[in-house]
């Protein structure tokens, strides 16, 4: 028989053409070699790296599915195993690079204008403009149908918009050039994407103020977006798309990311409190990986991430071939974010008091996936989606 190779137990690497793999050797030597010896002291300071976006752009990695526009143009597993490898280091790392690649970069891509597309997405792709997402307002996370943020004709500038509203906890905003926004229209009533460029925006009609002090993700920068009358050129409305399919388009590609990233977050756990049960000694001078709860802690999160990856590369295959449905979507972010979750909460145990050190990494996992559960829909939100698949009956309201 076949040798049990507990690194990929499910043997998930026999799916994977050779450039995939090619490209997460890539991904991962990169993340391990460049990325991880900078974690600890980003998450303790709460530091982004924004030169970190460019090392990835000079390695192909952002906006990697989207082809032309100076992008990679790889399959949807081959992002998946980008996205897993950055991971495996910190959610807030995918999170810095998931913004970027696909809510604006998808979202230009898919909505915006081809004048738009030369104009933003090469720079995007090189990491030599940052980009963030802004949905989410104070009074509108889980139901941002009804937000509040207006786009009017602009009362003196011709040709413009006047957009003025406040977006909250947005990933990059205090560090963005370009905000994909979405308004209401005031005459139509209906959702739109702008593309701010913020550097064509006049004093205090933008502010992004920082959201200091997180307990999780911080290794990654978070922000609001204050707008008030800020003048965007009508050009830099997406053309074609209203309403909230704009958003939920970009966010597909963005939760499909986030079902891959947590695993990787996950793998990380496993093989540190792996390594940890096997060198740490308790009664008679065993390893406390003889003992059988810990086995088992460490055999339920192996065969969770597992699962989890198989099942996202499905999705990932199905989703090149247009055969993905967002409730896909919805499964595979919602199994694999409360998954990776729990079982890092439990091999946290392993640890004993040594988890608590953040030299341990664990807890910046726990902490982290938190966030992952909550953003991009609530795991109870996606739950209500499916809810509402397998019904037929919407339970939102
Ligand atoms: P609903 O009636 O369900 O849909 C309204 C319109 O949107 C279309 N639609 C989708 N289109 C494409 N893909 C999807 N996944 C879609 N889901 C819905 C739908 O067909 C409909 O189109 P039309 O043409 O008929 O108008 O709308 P609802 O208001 O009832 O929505 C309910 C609900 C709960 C599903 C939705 O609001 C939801 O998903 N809420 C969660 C909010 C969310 O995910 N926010 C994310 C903010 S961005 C973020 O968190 C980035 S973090 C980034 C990082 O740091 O990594
Ligand atoms: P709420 O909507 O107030 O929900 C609170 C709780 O109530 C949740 O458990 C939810 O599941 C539950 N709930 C709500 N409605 C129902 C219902 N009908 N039935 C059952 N339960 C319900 N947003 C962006 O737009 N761009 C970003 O870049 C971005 N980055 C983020 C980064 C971080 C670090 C964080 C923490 C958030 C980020 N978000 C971003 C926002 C994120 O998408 C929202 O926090 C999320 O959608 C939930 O919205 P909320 O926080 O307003 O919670």
């Amino acid at each position: 028989p076949a040798a049990f190779d507990w690194k990929d137990p499910l043997g998930s690497n026999n799916l994977f053409t050779e450039e995939e793999l090619a490209i997460s050797e890539t991904a991962e030597a990169y993340c391990q070699e460049r990325m991880l010896p900078r974690v600890l002291e980003a998450y303790r300071n709460e530091e982004y790296d924004k030169t970190i976006l460019e090392e990835m752009g000079e390695l192909g990695l952002l906006g990697a599915t989207i082809k032309g526009y100076e992008c990679a143009g790889v399959s949807s597993v081959a992002s998946g195993l980008i996205t897993r490898a950055v991971e495996r280091v910190d959610s807030g790392y995918r999170s810095g690079m998931s913004v970027q690649s696909s809510l604006v970069m998808g979202g230009i891509e898919e909505f915006g204008s081809e004048e738009l597309k030369q104009k933003f997405l090469p720079g995007l792709a090189k990491g030599k403009i940052l980009g963030c997402f802004g949905l989410t307002e104070p009074n509108h996370g889980s139901d941002p149908g009804s937000m509040e943020t207006t786009a009017k004709p602009h009362p003196s500038k011709k040709g413009y918009y006047s957009i003025s509203g406040a977006k909250t906890w947005i990933t990059n905003s205090p560090i963005a050039d370009v905000m994909l926004v979405w308004a209401k229209l005031q005459e139509t009533g209906k959702i739109r994407g702008f593309v701010i460029d913020r550097s064509q925006c006049p004093p205090g009609a933008i502010e992004t103020p920082p959201l200091k002090n997180k307990n999780g993700l911080r290794a990654s920068i978070t922000g609001m977006i204050q707008l008030d009358e800020c003048p965007v050129p009508q050009e830099h409305m997406f053309p074609d798309v209203e309403g909230l399919k704009g958003p939920f388009s970009c966010l597909n590609s963005a939760r499909f990311g986030i079902a891959w990233g947590t695993m990787g977050a996950l793998e990380d756990c496993i093989a540190r409190a792996r390594e940890y049960a096997l060198e740490r000694r308790q009664f008679k001078n065993n390893p406390i990986a003889k003992y059988q709860l810990v086995q088992k802690k460490l055999s339920d999160a192996t065969t969770d991430a597992a699962y989890g990856i198989l099942a996202a590369a499905q999705v990932g295959r199905l989703k090149d071939e247009g055969k993905a449905a967002p409730e896909m979507i919805s499964m595979i972010k919602r199994q694999n974010c409360d998954r990776a979750l729990i079982n890092a909460r439990i091999l946290q145990e392993i640890f004993g008091g040594n988890a608590v050190s953040d030299e341990y990494h664990i807890g910046r996992h726990v902490a982290n996936l938190f966030v992952t559960q909550t953003y991009e829909g609530q795991s109870d939100i996606h739950s209500l989606i499916l809810g509402r698949a397998i019904t037929g009956i919407q339970a939102f309201v």
